[in-house]
């Protein structure tokens, strides 16, 4: 069957999320409804993030806690926020049964045996950016359990592999605050009207260009790269392409994904496997990069492909425009 997207439903941008699920949901008879309410739940949390985010500067909620997370990095008081909020909102919400998180190092139990889902989130990549103003995200991965409902999840549950991703998203707290996600019927963004408190559909059914001229990496780390993305970024350069490198994932993704462009996360010395987390950062955003009719790789195969060998494994990261990613792999 082919998949419908928000065209298929003849939804107008202006249409409210709520409306826009229930709709999406009529339109798929096979649709239990429990995924939409999950839909509900993370943007839910999303608002109130975006509420923490917009007054960090007001009140003592920026700014480092003094602890590091299970990569070393160190917390931010809007990280630990997050994460709280999240878990708390899924939890709620009762379709969840269990939740991995860049924050913590084990996987946290809901309490909800009969939930039919597991997500697996960054709360707030990019946090570094919080003091200064930048924007950060939330990105998120909803996978159906494998393991019988009534009992506690597992790992196994987590373990499933990026295709096996049920709805995958972001929140980016940006100039504004805007919910993309997908749950494998096209993708498409929702704008937060703080008035009204709710998400709008405001970019329908989103088609990440072909090719682009912005490329997007740490320069800084020029000297550690492979010699082919070494010659990768001086034709970048020669070809007077635009350099956007925002030290946020989610912001320079969006963007690329609006615009054209790649972001491109190599080994480097500090990490000869990548940064960025599989199961949690490349996965999710791997789903909409094909969603959206780009790419995202490791350099050898598509990232949906890789196997998961364990919660927190890195993996190097390549997405955006197809012809751009593909252009790298050639080169890898
Ligand atoms: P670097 C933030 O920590 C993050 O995970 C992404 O949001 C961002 O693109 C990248 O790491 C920045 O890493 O090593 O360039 O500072």
């Amino acid at each position: 069957m082919a998949t419908k997207t928000a065209q298929d439903l003849a939804l107008p941008v202006g249409v409210t999320l709520d409306r826009f699920i229930m709709r999406s949901q009529s339109a798929f008879p096979y649709a239990t409804g429990d995924l939409s309410q999950l839909l509900r739940d993370i943007a839910l949390a999303g608002k109130i993030i975006d509420r923490e985010v917009n007054r960090a500067g007001l009140v003592d909620i920026s700014g480092g806690v003094g602890t590091s997370n299970i990569q070393g990095e160190a917390q931010q008081k809007l990280d630990v926020v997050a994460n709280i909020r999240f878990i708390r909102a899924l939890k709620n919400g009762g379709e969840v049964c269990a939740i991995i998180s860049e924050e913590d190092e084990e996987i946290i139990y809901t309490g909800n045996d009969n939930g039919k889902y597991v997500v697996a989130m960054d709360p707030l990549d990019g946090s570094s950016n919080i003091d200064v103003n930048v924007s950060i995200g939330t990105i998120f991965s909803i996978y159906h359990r494998v393991t019988p409902i009534g009992t506690p999840a597992t790992i196994e549950d987590f373990m499933q592999g990026g295709r096996k991703q049920v709805g995958a998203g972001y929140i980016l707290y940006g100039s504004s605050t805007i919910l993309v996600f997908s749950t494998g019927s096209g993708v498409n963004g929702f704008t937060h009207e703080h008035s009204l408190g709710e998400f709008i559909l405001s970019h329908k059914n989103i088609r990440c260009p072909l090719d682009g001229k912005i490329y997007s990496l740490n320069d800084g780390y020029y000297d550690g790269f492979q010699a082919s993305v070494q010659e990768y970024v001086l034709d970048c350069r020669r070809r007077d392409y635009s350099a956007r490198y925002i030290g946020s994932l989610v912001g320079d993704f969006h963007r690329n994904m609006l615009k054209g462009g790649v972001y491109l996360y190599p080994p480097t010395q500090k990490d000869p496997n990548g940064k960025l987390r599989l199961l949690y950062e490349c996965y999710p955003l791997a789903f909409l990069a094909e969603q959206s009719g780009g790419r995202a790789t490791d350099g050898y195969g598509d990232i949906l492909d890789i196997e998961p060998k364990s919660l927190h494994q890195r993996t190097p990261f390549y997405t955006g425009s197809v012809r751009m990613v593909e252009d790298i792999q050639a080169r890898l």
